[in-house]
């Protein structure tokens, strides 16, 4: 079976930034990334012990030896938030990178042969979590990495997301402006943040999808999310590729991704 992207679905990343795909993981493999993701959030905790802890704009952040944790933003909240980079916390996680269902699309978005991770992060929106402001990704990359344009997304929902407990959204159309203006508000992290002046809100896309489905976006679509109104937790993989022999961003080693396709080459950068 092909899971390579379609030509319409190719038209839509283009033309819209961003495409779907529903249900892609079902039964026990949903079930054990779930519970994958829930091991992986209790040892990137426990991890903190040893940590780091810092505050930006008053949100506490945790540096462990090889992952950031942002905890919830209520004072004092032990609940995590975001646990970046994610999968050397659990196998199963560090499995899915290699996933024909995530590499083989990612081949065609990248646009090359061979990929590897570039970043993947355990977004955990608990019960009653904090949203995510409108924002793009290529700004907080451009500084450590010479091919943005080439680190396209995967969010990978394990629950069914809605509009009640936080779904993702994105602006449609909003990557072909390329680098947005920031909120420039004084704020420690508003640089990072997209200055909603600069975007249409009519374009705004709600991804309510079903667990188990895959969202595809581009590095400089806007996107967001509300925060968690229910009592019901909206957990999503976020996985960022690149092409095959660059390092990730947070470790200073190259993590290739799937099968191998080509012999292996020195990477000749791009
Ligand atoms: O999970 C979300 O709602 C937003 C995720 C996001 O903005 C990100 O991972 O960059």
């Amino acid at each position: 079976m092909t899971h390579a992207v379609s030509r319409q679905e190719l038209e839509q990343y283009r033309s819209d930034g961003f495409f779907v795909r529903q249900r892609v993981f079902v039964g026990a493999a949903l079930t054990g990334l779930c519970a994958a993701a829930d091991r992986a959030a209790a040892r990137a905790v426990a991890a903190c012990a040893d940590g780091r802890a810092y505050y930006l704009d008053g949100k506490r952040f945790v540096d462990t030896v090889d992952a950031t944790v942002q905890f919830e933003h209520t004072p004092g909240s032990e609940t995590p938030r975001v646990i970046e980079p994610v999968h050397h916390f659990e196998p199963s996680i560090d499995a899915l990178l290699d996933d024909e269902r995530l590499v083989q699309p990612m081949r065609d978005l990248v646009g090359c042969q061979e990929v590897a991770l570039w970043t993947d992060k355990l977004n955990l929106k608990s019960a009653y979590g904090s949203g995510f402001p409108w924002h793009q990704d290529a700004p907080y990359w451009i500084h450590s990495c010479a091919h943005v344009h080439a680190l396209p997304n995967v969010m990978v929902a394990l629950d069914d997301a809605d509009l009640v407990n936080g779904c993702f959204r994105v602006i449609r159309g909003s990557h072909r402006h390329g680098n947005l203006p920031g909120t420039d508000d004084g704020s420690q992290l508003g640089g990072l943040l997209t200055d909603i002046k600069r975007i249409d809100l009519r374009d705004e896309v709600a991804l309510a999808l079903p667990a188990g489905s895959l969202a595809f976006f581009d590095p400089y679509t806007v996107h967001g999310s509300q925060p968690n109104r229910s009592p019901r937790q909206r957990r999503a993989l976020v996985l960022t590729y690149q092409p095959a022999g660059h390092q990730m961003l947070k470790a200073p080693r190259v993590r290739n991704c799937g099968v191998q396709l080509l012999p292996s080459r020195p990477s000749t950068g791009l």
